[in-house]
């Protein structure tokens, strides 16, 4: 692989240079550390980073789709990484993603990745940081980050995010509730979608109460009709607002360190599992119980003086 000849194409915006560079680094293939350190950093600093995560139907994908309406208006150029939970085999959450987002199939200043989370190679924390990164070298100035549900592993991807939005829709009234106390921990603006429906002016009251400071209720929840693209075009200018906001107050560098901290314990992990697992190939323990043996294997590991650019 011509490491050289991919920056430049990336760099100058080019699809297939972006896939390549995206495919290069999740398959860990040989080239991807030297193509994610040759990114240009400016362009990296520059980009927003922006979370789109709530349940699956309050609309996120729907309104993916608007917000790249009014971004492309602008002429900004954007990325999209669909975290896709479905298996790699049945796809069926990518087919209507795929179809949704058909209006800017064509523009090549929209670049759309979608990640699988099971059955895959490489950790998807360190993988989807990595293509945001790649994207925004490419001159994105904005990437999308689209993630469904909140577990444990939607947590950690939003985390990655400098600004998260948290999409909801009247009708998901006991998976709000579950998850209200702890929305704050992960939302910057609550969208409440499918405003035109029986019972979004209730949920847009419920959800102020999560904000004590009435100037927050007002700023960081936003009513959409994602369908008719309504209350778009403010859901941006927000987005904005509070994304400037965290660049002057010091918040926004500090989601990057810690966006950081988590890319680097995923691939170090990664990496650490790939070498044991080559290593359990041909075990030879001299113990009879897992855990001991396992031990055994971490102190091997630790002696060991491996060549992880290999792995
Ligand atoms: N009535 C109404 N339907 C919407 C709105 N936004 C999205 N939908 C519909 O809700 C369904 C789920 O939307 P989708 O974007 O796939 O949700 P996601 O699973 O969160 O990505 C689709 O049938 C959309 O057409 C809205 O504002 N109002
Ligand atoms: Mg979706």
């Amino acid at each position: 692989m011509n490491i050289p000849h991919l920056l430049q194409q990336l760099h100058g915006g080019e699809a297939r240079g972006v896939a390549r560079a995206i495919s290069l680094v999740e398959d860990q293939l040989p080239g991807a550390e030297q193509l994610l350190a040759g990114l240009d950093r400016q362009r990296i600093e520059k980009v927003l980073i922006l979370g789109l995560t709530g349940p699956p139907g309050a609309g996120k994908s729907t309104l993916t789709g608007e917000l790249v309406g009014v971004l492309r208006r602008q002429d900004i150029r954007v990325g999209i990484i669909a975290i896709d939970p479905s298996s790699p085999i049945s796809g069926g959450a990518l087919l209507g993603d795929r179809i949704r987002m058909m209006q800017h199939a064509l523009d090549p200043d929209v670049v759309i990745r979608s990640m699988a989370t099971r059955g895959r190679l490489g950790g998807l924390c360190g993988s989807a940081g990595a293509a945001a990164r790649i994207m925004a070298a490419s001159g994105c100035r904005v990437v999308i980050l689209e993630t469904v549900g909140i577990g444990q592993s939607e947590m950690d991807i939003v985390r990655l995010a400098d600004l998260t939005a948290l999409v909801l829709a009247p009708g998901f009234g006991d998976d709000i509730q579950a998850m209200k106390a702890g929305i704050l921990e992960v939302a910057d603006l609550l969208v409440v979608n499918k405003a035109d429906q029986a019972g979004a002016r209730r949920l847009q009251l419920d959800m102020g109460t999560v904000f004590s400071d009435p100037g927050d209720r007002e700023d960081r929840i936003c009513a959409t009709v994602a369908s008719e693209g309504a209350g778009i075009e403010t859901l941006m200018e927000r987005i904005f607002f509070f994304e400037q906001l965290y660049r002057q107050d010091g918040r926004l560098q500090e989601r990057r360190r810690r966006s950081f901290t988590l890319e680097t314990l995923d691939w170090a992990t990664e990496m650490v599992k790939a070498r044991l697992q080559e290593k359990m190939k041909t075990p030879r323990f001299e113990c009879v119980e897992p855990r001991q043996a396992a031990l055994e294997l971490v102190r091997g590991l630790v002696n060991e003086k491996v060549n992880y650019k290999k792995i």
